[in-house]
């Protein structure tokens, strides 16, 4: 079989369509270089005295781990020269990061959450990186958070890395959904999935079953339902499943269908969610949508929510479109 690399299929993607640009490659390839980079920090382990805590909180009051540090500042760094970028914002950054004088400023806007699933980075789970592409407004002087607040329909490209069993990278320029995985030994990106679909129809959902009893109605009746099996109103069995990896869970989906939910829930009713807007749920709804799926906030699409802060929350309900819609419409009963 011929080996496609990243940098060939974003040049030929480009030479088909014109969606690629010369600076939203090397934007893609840069990013690709540093989940490269950080799934080599993540293998190394307890070897490379990079578990455990970093004795910090970031801007939600999360404790940060070592890892979740060093991935911010490896996506940082590597971003900074190539003068594809206006500024960058961070799940692990209260504010945003502009692109210092020294270095050419471009027409993009990077966010990311740079490891997603925290908690799984020391017991050896699948974690990942998660990133969107927006393009700075035009007119702008110096980038303000302002300039994030866009609505994720407006996103140029979104991506996700995977560092589990295998190292997966998967992306979307706005033209279907595209799957590399790590060549280790050889460092390079090789596209092992073209055009991935979510299947329209499925058995199983992810959700963190032990809020329960905080979930508002529409949430415990979908679940409910699901739970009750073949002699339910659903007439057929589901299966659960909940990593606490995003990244992981939204990976399984893109494969084998499935919904996800983090809805919001009654524990803390002023917060729309635990997920994050602009660098969670934007970039993975981008993803679904262009796999042929869905994804709502259980009211509107994701896409489609006007941001009024970086660090805003999202319930999130996403993946098989039929699932999606069905939760979605127990919402507006
Ligand atoms: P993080 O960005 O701090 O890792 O938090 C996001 C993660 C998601 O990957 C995952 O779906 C969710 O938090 C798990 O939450 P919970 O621990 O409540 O199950
Ligand atoms: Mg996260």
């Amino acid at each position: 079989m011929k080996r496609v690399s990243l940098t060939q299929y974003l040049v030929e993607e480009q030479r088909l369509y014109n969606n690629i640009p010369a600076e939203l490659r090397l934007l893609i390839e840069v990013v690709a270089r540093s989940c490269k980079t950080i799934s080599h920090a993540v293998g190394k382990g307890a070897l490379g005295e990079v578990l455990g805590s970093a004795g910090s909180e970031n801007v939600q009051g999360e404790v940060q781990k070592k890892l979740d540090i060093i991935s911010n500042e490896m996506l940082l760094e590597a971003n900074e020269w190539g003068g594809h970028l206006a500024a960058m914002a961070s799940e692990e950054m209260e504010g945003i990061h502009p692109i210092p004088n020294r270095y050419p400023k471009g027409e993009y806007l990077l966010l990311f959450d740079p490891l997603d699933g925290s908690s799984n980075i020391d017991v050896n789970v699948s974690i990942g990186t998660i990133f969107s592409v927006l393009k700075a407004p035009d007119g702008m002087a110096e980038p303000t958070e302002k300039d994030f607040l866009q609505c994720g329909a407006k996103q140029v490209a979104a991506g996700y890395a995977v560092y589990g069993p295998q190292t997966v990278l998967v992306l979307t320029t706005g033209n279907g959904v595209n799957c590399f995985t790590l060549d280790r030994e050889m460092g390079s990106w090789v596209l092992t999935q073209r055009d991935m679909k979510i299947p329209a129809e499925t058995k199983e959902f992810a959700i963190n079953a032990s809020n329960a009893r905080h979930w508002y109605p529409p949430v415990k009746r979908y679940v409910d339902e699901m739970l009750a099996g073949e002699t339910g109103v659903r007439q057929k069995n589901f299966n659960m499943r909940w990593i606490a990896s995003m990244v992981a869970d939204v990976h399984r989906i893109l494969n084998r269908g499935g919904i996800f939910m983090y809805p919001a829930d009654a524990r803390e009713p002023d917060k729309p969610g635990k997920l994050r807007l602009m660098y969670e749920a934007n970039p993975m709804a981008f993803i679904v949508e262009q796999a042929g799926g869905a994804a709502t906030n259980g009211k509107q699409r994701i896409l489609d929510v006007q941001p009024q802060k970086l660090h805003e929350r999202v319930a999130v309900f996403l993946g098989s479109r039929s699932e999606v819609e069905r939760v979605t419409s127990y919402h507006a009963e």
